[in-house]
């Protein structure tokens, strides 16, 4: 192994004041993170804000896209000036978020840096971001992304090492100084994984059989090499059941978002009218997220989640039994009327994943799962997009009927929980704090207010205390509650890079099975009404329609 020498340097800067990370992370243009010092200011915040540092081991890797590879050299040089023992790295600098969170905690490392602006568009005009990861392998909670961002906004130098260029590539242990560098076979043990948590001679006869076909959306993003190796090598599915499954810097100039908006070539297979597959699933940027169909069907996340759940006594992992289950306080309540069958505990915790860490490191639940296509359970502590869709594949395998058939079964049983987010994209930041001062004005005068059929019960703003750590979280969204189990949930989304973006979620539950289907937006429209009238929202922002409805 060759030793590297090194040089360290430290260098002067002014403080950022805007490295505030939002629902996941810090993502920015990538224009904003290559001016200078920025990227730097902010990896040198995370190492100021651990004071285990020095000695201790960190993951690192991204979703690929454009400017991945260069801020990996400048982070590997940081990382040897602040003295961290070694540095796992994903293959090419390709780690998806879930196989990150998995190494994290099989090497006992310190935390892990993921380079992904999630489903965020990339390429050279597009976004790129970072995220941390602590010890148990989930996202920062708030408590060290808002010290992260404190420490920035007061930093004043940063250290860095002149590496010889690193070549990324090639797989083995290489030493900088004292800074060992591990580069590994990305999908290897995250594949290892899978097979120890469902049954995969199961999901082999399916993929394998004549009867049965898929089509696997990898975006052009991180899961194509996870897809490919286990979906396509492993299990069996026929060459090219795996599309888009080179991760581009620029994930092929489309945004990387499993939804319908975005995965149009995936939605075009399963509505097309010959040889449609009986199942089709596509997975975002970083590979966290995952998106459901069947032929000609599409599966809400929150009705997947609650599926997931209903059927988990299938899967070899949780087959004795599920302890708990948790969703985001705007995902549908779908996976409640589960949990209150099963006798379980369900949480609901305010957006972002970072709120499910304590409630799965205190195994108070095995699932949870957000409306925004992120299902996952204890086996990593980040949502995980492949997991989802082999969860999907082991139950289809168990269940022999189609997907379309499984939902519908599952709303004879418990109800269904329509559901819509309309979101309103790149508005200005002005007329959104407008809107929700608006709507905090009038927050208490809605109780009892009637809207045709709907009565409102209740209006709040969504304040968690959790439950394992006390911490308290406010502000995380308006919500409008009414007598019938309808509900209406108004939030700023903390993902976006550019302006603000409206969220929108409406829901209504039925239990009529004449009523099952109905189309979505036609089920949803006298809410959709309410909604647009409580918020003013073609005043207060100036616009007629949503940018993207899922
Ligand atoms: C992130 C978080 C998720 C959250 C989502 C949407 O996902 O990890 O927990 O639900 O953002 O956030 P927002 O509504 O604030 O845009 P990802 O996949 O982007 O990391």
């Amino acid at each position: 192994m060759t030793n590297f020498s090194i040089k360290t340097e430290t260098i002067a800067i002014r403080p950022f004041k805007d490295q505030k990370p939002g629902t996941s992370g810090l993502r920015k243009t990538v224009k904003h993170f290559q001016s200078p010092h920025y990227l730097e200011t902010f990896i040198q915040s995370i190492f100021n804000s651990l004071p285990t540092l020095k000695g201790s081991t960190l993951v690192l890797g991204g979703d690929g896209r454009y400017f991945n590879r260069e801020a990996i050299q400048i982070i590997l040089g940081m990382a040897t000036a602040n003295q961290v023992g070694k540095i796992i790295l994903g293959q090419s600098g390709i780690l998806s978020t879930p196989a990150a969170s998995q190494l994290i905690t099989d090497y006992n490392a310190l935390g892990g840096i993921i380079l992904s602006a999630s489903h965020n568009a990339g390429g050279k005009a597009g976004d790129f971001g970072v995220k941390f990861d602590t010890a148990n392998g989930g996202p920062a909670p708030e408590k060290l992304t808002n010290s992260i961002y404190q420490i920035a906004s007061h930093l004043t130098s940063y250290k860095i090492a002149h590496l010889a260029h690193v070549s990324l590539d090639q797989l083995g242990h290489y030493q900088y100084g004292d800074m060992s560098v591990e580069i590994i076979d990305s999908v290897k043990n995250y594949s290892t994984l899978m097979g120890s948590i469902f049954n995969f001679g199961r999901i082999a006869t399916l993929l394998t059989s004549d009867d049965f076909s898929m089509c696997f959306d990898a975006m052009n993003a991180v899961t194509g090499p996870y897809a490919i190796s286990i979906l396509e090598d492993q299990l069996g599915a026929p060459k090219g059941t795996v599309i888009r499954g080179r991760p581009l810097p620029d994930f092929g100039g489309k945004h990387p978002d499993p939804n319908l908006a975005h995965a149009k070539q995936l939605v075009a297979t399963m509505y097309q009218t010959e040889n449609t597959p009986h199942f089709g699933a596509a997975s975002d940027g970083d590979g966290d997220r995952n998106m459901i169909m069947g032929d000609h069907f599409f599966v809400t996340p929150s009705d997947s989640l609650a599926i997931l759940a209903a059927n988990a006594h299938l899967i070899p992992a949780y087959s004795k039994g599920i302890k708990g289950v948790a969703r985001s306080m705007p995902t549908s309540a779908a996976v409640d009327k589960v949990a209150k069958k099963m006798g379980i505990n369900c949480f609901e915790t305010p957006t972002g994943w970072k709120f499910f860490s304590n409630l799965l490191d205190a195994d108070q639940i095995t699932l949870c799962g957000e409306e925004s296509f992120g299902t996952g359970s204890n086996h990593v502590n980040e949502k995980d997009g492949l997991w989802a869709v082999l969860f999907w594949l082991n139950i289809l395998a168990e269940r022999k009927i189609s997907v379309k058939n499984i939902v519908l079964q599952h709303w004879q049983e418990y109800g269904r929980n329509y559901y819509t987010r309309h979101d309103y994209e790149n508005i200005p930041v002005d007329a959104a704090n407008t809107l929700f001062n608006h709507l905090y004005q009038h927050l208490e005068t809605l109780p009892k207010q009637q809207f045709g059929d709907y009565t409102i019960s209740d209006a709040d703003d969504f304040r968690y205390e959790d439950p394992i750590d006390q911490s308290i979280s406010e502000k995380q969204g308006i919500r409008i509650l009414f007598d019938n189990d309808a509900r209406i949930i108004f939030r700023l989304s903390g993902t976006g890079t550019e302006g603000a973006t409206l969220r929108v979620y409406i829901e209504k539950y039925v239990t009529n099975n004449n009523q099952f289907e109905i189309e979505t937006q036609t089920a949803l429209a006298p809410l959709i009404k309410i909604a647009t009238h409580i918020a003013d929202i073609k005043q207060q922002i100036n616009r007629d329609e949503p940018t993207v409805i899922t």
